[in-house]
């Protein structure tokens, strides 16, 4: 530990035009998480503390990156680069209460130690999944390119998190879009208790940048004075030359994983070794030899650190955790959304589903000058359904991109684009592709307001559904995936007027949507539309026939296998709610309906278990119990993947089982 004074110096620094000034601060820089974490430390060992991931011995990889960058540069760190919160100057109050769980951090106590991330300060912390932070960064830097911004984005990862997928992603992605990411490798020996020899198979990660097309370097992360100059003299180069540089920096974790986890699998030889090449031992001993450090500056330096610590800590420590508030855990999941909604004005032409979607994206389009559409294919070509088509002469290829085959990288991507004050669209493919891109969806887009009130201002459309014979992985419906996820809305239309309506509020909406189009419905489905803009409020079912035997509750196909049959049957008198949106839900509306019918059918094309029928199922069960005459019945696809052959298909749909199963229910 830097508390040994006396090690020999085994670093050489080189520090060319560099004022004494600029290397004080180096080494200030240093010092500040160093001694943060020295404290942090003892309060582990008095139990004061729950958890530390310590970046010792990595400090002039976090300060001297950060220090070369602008403050209003957007940096994305790990769970290692205390030195990067440091240096942009977070006040240590604010950073002791953000770990202590309490108000004054950035997260009202919602996430722990360094995933959270402050707009004050630029800077975008980790989810624990690491891999995503990559292209989250580049979305800012795609942001910045777009709008002629000469800035540059970092983003660090561990050699561990050079693995992921997300990380090939991110790096290709920033590669063939050319962006100003600046990837900042810290290769520190051991991903948890996994040596470098378990986790690749080359001689250098940087070598990995041949493979993007990607410029790249290795830097000693140990020496802070290589550090400042290299990343210096290339984000310099970056701004005006836009470009991803990918840099290895080779360093060591000088402690365990985490405190409690230890080291034991590390040999005591390579400990000793890199102990010798302490960052911060070692540039104070070249301070001290060049004399631009005396002991009684050094002493002073920490005296007056220390004491900003101690500070720090009894304010942070004086106050109260944060109180549950129910309202307040609640309300903060969204971003506020208030816009009003715009009537439309006339009744307009009839035009198909597809048609409907593809215009309502064209106005979102002209209306947002700040949203940008990412897809595979859906620039020239148009995309695999055509709703993109001719967008590119309207908009540029810059507003309209065709993207690789990387769904997680690119909805991170979007992500990184509202966190940049953009708005971002993502066309899945297949609605069955988003699987490669749930993490992001699930864990950053959907957490991020409740983590660090950040909206991810995102409309992941969604082409989906059976009855085309395309089999198990371009058949599916598979909107219980999301809305079993807080943080995010669902919107699932049946016809064209709602699905330009709702798709414009998607547009309005700061919070991720996941927009669901049955391919089905895209051209057998038509109906009056107006051509003006206007919108429909989230979280409204459409009743589309009233009566008192029974109330059908259904959306996307369901609602026109409902009407099938009950323009065969035109006796039976039922009220057919079309739920138009599953996050939020219309629950008022299904209630009332169920009081007034007493009996309930719920049909999806969803399969059924975990379904959205067996919640609504449920909530009926909870709150109409004593209107009811007959048990809810729930009707969706039969339990198994979606089957191509014809016949196989029409089976496993659950129009026929609905038939009988609402007549039976009618029986009861
Ligand atoms: C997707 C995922 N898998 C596993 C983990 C558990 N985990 C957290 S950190 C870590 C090691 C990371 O190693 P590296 O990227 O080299 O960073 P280091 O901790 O060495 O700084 C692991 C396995 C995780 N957080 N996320």
């Amino acid at each position: 530990m830097e508390a040994d004074l006396d090690l020999a110096r085994t670093l050489d620094f080189h520090h060319g035009d560099l004022t004494k000034e600029t290397l004080l601060n180096l080494y200030k820089g240093m010092l500040r998480p160093r001694l943060i974490e020295e404290k942090m430390l003892i309060l582990l060992r008095q139990g004061k503390i729950s958890k530390w991931f310590s970046g010792i011995g990595q400090e002039a990889i976090s300060v001297g990156v950060t220090m070369a960058l602008d403050p209003d540069e957007y940096i994305l760190p790990m769970h290692r680069n205390l030195g990067v919160f440091t240096s942009r100057e977070i006040p240590l109050q604010r950073l002791f209460a953000q770990w202590q769980g309490k108000a004054s951090g950035f997260t009202k106590g919602r996430d722990r130690s360094f995933h959270f991330g402050t707009q004050e300060f630029n800077i975008v912390g980790m989810i624990s999944h690491l891999g995503p932070q990559m292209g989250v960064a580049d979305g800012i830097a795609l942001a910045h390119k777009l709008r002629r911004e000469e800035k540059v984005t970092a983003v660090f990862t561990g050699e561990g998190g050079t693995s992921e997928g997300d990380f090939h992603e991110g790096l290709n992605i920033a590669s063939v879009w050319q962006l100003p990411v600046l990837f900042c490798i810290e290769n520190n020996g051991y991903g948890l208790s996994t040596p470098v020899s378990e986790q690749y198979n080359c001689k250098n990660l940087a070598d990995r940048g041949v493979g993007y097309g990607m410029e790249s370097h290795i830097i000693d992360g140990n020496n802070i004075v290589e550090v400042y100059q290299q990343v210096d003299l290339l984000v310099r180069d970056m701004r005006k030359n836009p470009r991803p540089v990918l840099l290895e920096f080779k360093t060591f974790r000088m402690r365990g994983h985490e405190e409690a986890s230890g080291t034991k699998y590390v040999p005591q030889e390579l400990m000793e070794a890199w102990e010798k090449k302490d960052p911060v031992t070692n540039f104070r001993q070249y301070l001290l030899e060049e004399e631009i450090l005396s002991q009684e500056l050094d002493q002073q330096l920490r005296e007056a650190i220390k004491q900003e610590i101690d500070v720090g800590l009894e304010v942070a420590g004086a106050e109260d955790l944060v109180d549950f508030e129910l309202e307040r855990e609640l309300g903060d999941v969204y971003a506020p959304f208030d816009k009003e909604v715009v009537e439309p004005t006339s009744q307009g032409e009839e035009i198909r589903f597809i048609d409907a979607i593809s215009q309502g994206l064209r106005q979102s389009m002209q209306r947002h000058q700040n949203l940008v559409l990412m897809g595979q294919d859906i620039a020239e070509y148009g995309g695999v359904f055509k709703i993109t088509e001719s967008f590119v002469e309207e908009f540029g290829k810059d507003r309209v991109r065709n993207t690789p085959i990387c769904e997680s990288g690119i909805v991170s991507a979007a992500m990184g684009l509202s966190i940049a004050g953009m708005k971002a669209m993502v066309e899945m493919q297949f609605a069955d592709f988003v699987s490669s891109g749930f993490n992001p969806i699930v864990n950053y887009l959907a957490k991020v307001h409740y983590r660090w009130n950040q909206a991810a201002d995102v409309v992941i459309r969604m082409p989906c559904g059976g009855g085309v014979g395309a089999g198990p992985f371009h058949s599916q419906t598979n909107e219980a995936w999301f809305t079993k996820t807080p943080g995010l809305k669902v919107v699932y239309p049946a016809f064209p007027f709602d699905a330009k309506g709702l798709l414009n509020t998607a547009f309005n909406d700061p919070n991720p949507v996941l927009f669901f189009e049955h391919k089905g419905l895209y051209r057998k489905i038509r109906q009056e539309v107006p051509a003006e803009y206007y919108t429909i409020e989230f979280g409204k079912a459409s009743r589309l026939r009233s009566g008192d035997q029974v109330s059908i509750i259904t959306y996307g196909a369901g609602v026109h296998w409902a009407l099938e049959v009950l323009e065969e049957y035109p006796d039976i008198e039922a009220d057919l709610l079309d739920l138009r949106t599953l996050a939020p839900l219309d629950t008022h509306s299904i209630f009332e309906s169920v009081r007034k019918t007493g009996k309930v059918i719920i049909l999806h094309e969803d399969t059924g278990f975990g379904g959205l029928a067996s919640d609504i199922g449920a909530m009926i069960a909870e709150e109409c119990f004593e209107y009811l005459d007959a048990p809810v019945v729930r009707v969706g696809s039969l339990e198994t993947p979606v089957p191509f052959g014809k016949h196989l298909e029409e089976n496993f749909l659950p129009p026929n089982r609905f038939r009988e199963k609402l007549q039976k229910l009618l029986d009861y």
